[in-house]
C-alpha cells in the first residue's frame, strides 16, 4: 500500500505570524480521491478579517516609503524559493486542485515568472512627464499605491493567479489582505509562506482562508481601498456593486465562453491538437478555455473526425498517474453542474458528437470525473444560438459545435455572447487573420494558437461583460494597483 502524505494544517497569516483559525473546520481533499485529506484547519471568523486588515492599514506607509527596488527585490527572492520547490509544490497542487502534475508544476513555475516580472519592475518608466502650455513648467504624472487591497482567488490556478494579483499589487506598494478559494488553501498557504521566507515585512500580506461570506466581510470592511477578483460572474457582479456603493475600486475578471474558429483554409491537425487543448487541458476548468467551436462547413466533417482520433487518445485519471490528460473536476457541485448543462444541452436539441471515457462515477470514493465531452449544436440558427452550451459558462471539459458557410458568417457567430475574454482562429491566409482582428471583439485573440495562455508583461482580460475595471498583467496592472497623481512642476523662480 502506497504512503499517503498525511493532511497539512491550515493556518492564516496575520501581521507576520501564523494563527490558528476558530471558525468551523475547514478541509481541502483531493478531488480525485474525495476521501483524502489534503489540508485541514478552522476557518478564519470575521475577527481574524479585521486584524488582517488592520496589519496591512498600520504596514502599508512604511512599504510604499520603501523603494520599489528593494519591495521587488523581496519578489524576486520569493520567485527563487518557488522555482527550488516546485517539485513538491506541483504535487501538492495537481493533489488539491486536480489538474494534472505536468501543469501543475508548470503553474508554480509561472507563478515565480510572474513574481520576476514584477520584482523587475523599479527598471521600467514610473510615469509620464508632459510639456506645460506655460513657461518654466513641466507637468509630471506619478503613481501612487491604493493602500489596503483585498485579494479573492478562484480554485483553478491556485498559485498563479494569486500571484498575478498579489505581485503588481505588492510592487506598486500596497499592502493586501488575500482570501482563496476555500478548495485550494494549502497552495496558498505555500504562496504565503515563500513571501515570508523571502523577507516581506509583516503585516504587508495577510492571508484569511473561509467561506465566500469572508470576501463579502472583505468587500464590505470600512478600511479597504481596492479589491481585486477573479472567479464567477455572479460572485464577480456582486462584488463590483458592493464595493461601488462604498466608493471602493473593484477589478473583476470573471466569465467566458471562448471561440475557436476553423476556417477552411486551416492546418486541420494544427487545429484539432490546439482546440483539443483549449478545451480539455485543466478539465476546461480555465476562463480562457475554449467552449465553442465555430467550423466553415467545408472542412467541418474532416476536422471533427481528426479532433476525434486525437480525443481516443486523452486519458482521463488521477492527474498525478503518468499518461493522465485530464484530472477531474473541483467537487461534487462543479461536476453536478456541468452533467445537468449537458443534459439541459441535449434536451434543446445538441446532439452528442463525441463523449469519452472517465473513471466510474459510482465508486463512492471515486474522484468528481467527467468525460471530456462534444456537443454538436442545432442547424438551425436560432435553436443553435439560443441553447445553453451555446450561452453558458460551463467551466468544464465540454466543447459546443457550430458550423458555419464561410469566415464572415464563422466571426459573427463567435461574436454571439455575452462575454469577450479570448478567441483562437486558425487559418493560413493573412487576409483573414486581419479581419479576425478587426471583427472578433475579444481581450485576447489567438491565431493559430489554443484559446488559453497568458503572458505576464502584456495585458489580460476581457471585452465586453468579462470583466470589469481595469485589465490584469504587464503594464495595464497599475491601472488598478496604483492612482495617479498630476503635479504641475513650476521652479521658485520661473524668470
Ligand atoms: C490562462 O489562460 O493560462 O481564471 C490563464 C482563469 C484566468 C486565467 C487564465 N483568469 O482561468
Amino acid at each position: 500500500m502506497t504512503h499517503l502524505p498525511s493532511a497539512a494544517e491550515l493556518r492564516h497569516y496575520i501581521n507576520g505570524t501564523w494563527e490558528e483559525g476558530s471558525g468551523p473546520v475547514l478541509a481541502s481533499v483531493n478531488p480525485a480521491r474525495p476521501g483524502e485529506t489534503v489540508a485541514q484547519g478552522r476557518q478564519a471568523s470575521t475577527e481574524h478579517l479585521d486584524r488582517a486588515v488592520a496589519a496591512a492599514s498600520g504596514a502599508w506607509a512604511a512599504w510604499a516609503g520603501t523603494p520599489l527596488h528593494e519591495r521587488g527585490a523581496v519578489l524576486i527572492r520569493a520567485a527563487g524559493v518557488l522555482e527550488r520547490d516546485h517539485e513538491n509544490l506541483g504535487l501538492e497542487l495537481a493533489r488539491e486542485e486536480g489538474k494534472t502534475l505536468a501543469e501543475a508544476k508548470g503553474e508554480v513555475l509561472r507563478a515565480a515568472q510572474i513574481l520576476r516580472y514584477y520584482g523587475n519592475e523599479g527598471d521600467r518608466p514610473a510615469g509620464e512627464v508632459f510639456s506645460s502650455p506655460r513657461r518654466g513648467e513641466r507637468i509630471l504624472v506619478v503613481r501612487k499605491p491604493l493602500g489596503v487591497v483585498g485579494v479573492v482567488t478562484p480554485f483553478n490556478f491556485p498559485i498563479a493567479i494569486p500571484a498575478w494579483k498579489i505581485a503588481p499589487a505588492l510592487a506598486y506598494g500596497n499592502a493586501v489582505v488575500w482570501k482563496p478559494a476555500s478548495t485550494v488553501p494549502l497552495l496558498a498557504v505555500r504562496l504565503a509562506e515563500a513571501l515570508a521566507e523571502a523577507g516581506l515585512p509583516k503585516g504587508v500580506l495577510n492571508l484569511v482562508i473561509g467561506p465566500g461570506s469572508l470576501g463579502s466581510a472583505l468587500v464590505e470592511h470600512p478600511r479597504l481601498d481596492g479589491l481585486t477578483f477573479t472567479g464567477s460572474t455572479g460572485i464577480g457582479r456582486r462584488l463590483a456593486a458592493a464595493g461601488a456603493a462604498r466608493g471602493v475600486p473593484v477589478q473583476a475578471e470573471m466569465g467566458g465562453k471562448n471561440a475557436a474558429i476553423v476556417l477552411r483554409d486551416a492546418d486541420l491537425d494544427l487545429a484539432a491538437e490546439q482546440v483539443l487543448l483549449g478545451a480539455f487541458r485543466s478539465t476546461g476548468q480555465k476562463c480562457t478555455a475554449t467552449s465553442r467551436l465555430v467550423v466553415d462547413e467545408q472542412v467541418a466533417d474532416d476536422f471533427l473526425n481528426r479532433l476525434r482520433t486525437r480525443l481516443d487518445a486523452w486519458m482521463t485519471g488521477d492527474p498525478t498517474d503518468d499518461g493522465v490528460h485530464m484530472g477531474p473536476l473541483i467537487n461534487a457541485a462543479a461536476a453536478n453542474s456541468v452533467n445537468s448543462g449537458v443534459e439541459t444541452a441535449l434536451s434543446e436539441g445538441a446532439v452528442l458528437a463525441y463523449q469519452g471515457k472517465a473513471p466510474g462515477s459510482r465508486d463512492p470514493d471515486g474522484g468528481f470525473f467527467l468525460p471530456a465531452t462534444v456537443l454538436e449544436l442545432p442547424a438551425d440558427p436560432a435553436a443553435g444560438a439560443a441553447n445553453t452550451a451555446w450561452r453558458e459558462e460551463f467551466f468544464g471539459p465540454v466543447l459546443s459545435v457550430r458550423r458555419a458557410a464561410g469566415a464572415g458568417q464563422a466571426f459573427e457567430l463567435a461574436n454571439q455572447s455575452e462575454f469577450g475574454l479570448s478567441a483562437a482562429v486558425f487559418t493560413q491566409d493573412v487576409t483573414r487573420v486581419l479581419d479576425a482582428v478587426e471583427r472578433i471583439d475579444v481581450g485576447i485573440l489567438h491565431i493559430n494558437s489554443e484559446s488559453a495562455g497568458a503572458d505576464p508583461h502584456v495585458p489580460f482580460g476581457g471585452a465586453r461583460k468579462s470583466g470589469y475595471g481595469p485589465k490584469e498583467q504587464g503594464g495595464s496592472a497599475k491601472e488598478f494597483f496604483t492612482h495617479t497623481t498630476t503635479v504641475y512642476l513650476r521652479g521658485g523662480n520661473a524668470g
